[in-house]
């Protein structure tokens, strides 16, 4: 089953989306995860036009959930690892070889829902920063005791100028406004199946024509979902429809950095595409 959201007059609702049919959700998306679904009636929402053109019949697609909290994994691949390395001028053992062969995940805090967008809605360029990048992950939304409920698209978009400049200033490389988009569709697990098996793609278009392009599997992960989670939750309580977003296997390099007017897509096995423009500043 896959869960999303629009909105219309002020109000959003949720879907629920069996096959091809649409029926509203009764209730939270959360409590659907966790307990089940309740279906309302059918709705008559063409999805392919909703999600082509972001709005549809008065309908605008807006994030699948408001998540409470969002953590993310760091250096869960080697394509990570190398590219971060890059950034760090001592070409001995960096904070990222060490963390990748650490046992201990970094695991970081990413965001809260005012910071979320959602599919065909704008990821931000910090007015400071200069050299910003977009993440494809995998988006794990969790129950309070770290059970995985949906899988969704989620862009760890981060201002890498900023963390390379010294990582201790992660923080505000990683968490302003419009640093995370999550979506369009929350997916549920048995409709995913593995989750260590799905391809990710990204691109990156400017003026209509592809600047970038990148592919990777999350077969290539080296950090586990469950792995994550342990030391996420471990003496951390977190609330039910936590986001946990698992780490990125594409990181351009230096002659990529997004920019006003440019436009990110995100295709992950399963769970769709994600297409968000990019703004500069605080908009
Ligand atoms: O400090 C590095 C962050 C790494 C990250 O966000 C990732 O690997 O996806
Ligand atoms: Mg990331």
């Amino acid at each position: 089953m896959k869960f999303f959201r629009a909105v219309k007059g002020g109000e959003v609702s949720t879907f629920l989306l069996d096959g091809t049919q649409v029926y509203f959700l009764k209730g939270d998306v959360v409590r659907a995860l966790l307990d089940g679904p309740s279906r309302g009636e059918e709705a008559a929402i063409d999805v392919n036009s909703l999600l082509a053109r972001g709005e549809w019949g008065g309908w605008k697609i807006t994030k699948p959930l408001d998540p409470p909290e969002v953590w993310g994994a760091g250096i869960s691949y080697e394509a990570a690892r190398g590219r971060y390395t890059e950034d760090v001028k001592d070409k001995g053992m960096t904070i990222y070889d060490m963390v990748y062969n650490a046992e201990r995940p970094e695991i970081f805090f990413k965001a809260t829902a005012n910071r979320c967008v959602g599919h065909m809605e704008p990821i931000r360029v910090r007015s400071d920063s200069s050299w910003t990048l977009p993440e494809p992950e995998l988006g794990v939304v969790l129950s309070s005791s770290g059970r995985p409920l949906a899988f969704t698209v989620v862009d760890d978009v981060s201002a890498r100028d900023i963390e390379s400049e010294n990582p201790l200033y992660l923080p505000q490389s990683k968490i302003y406004a419009g640093s995370c988009a999550v979506g369009p569709f929350l997916v549920t697990p048995d409709e995913v199946g593995d989750p260590y098996s799905l391809e990710v793609n990204l691109r990156i278009l400017r003026g209509g024509k592809e600047v970038f392009s990148g592919r990777t599997n999350t077969s290539r992960m080296r950090r586990r979902i469950d792995e994550q989670v342990k030391y996420l939750t471990r003496d951390n309580p977190v609330p039910d429809g936590t986001l946990l977003s698992t780490g990125t296997g594409i990181v351009p390099g230096r002659d990529v950095d997004l920019r006003e007017g440019d436009v990110v897509e995100i295709t992950i096995d399963k769970l769709g595409t994600q297409v968000t423009p990019v703004v500069k500043g605080k908009g």
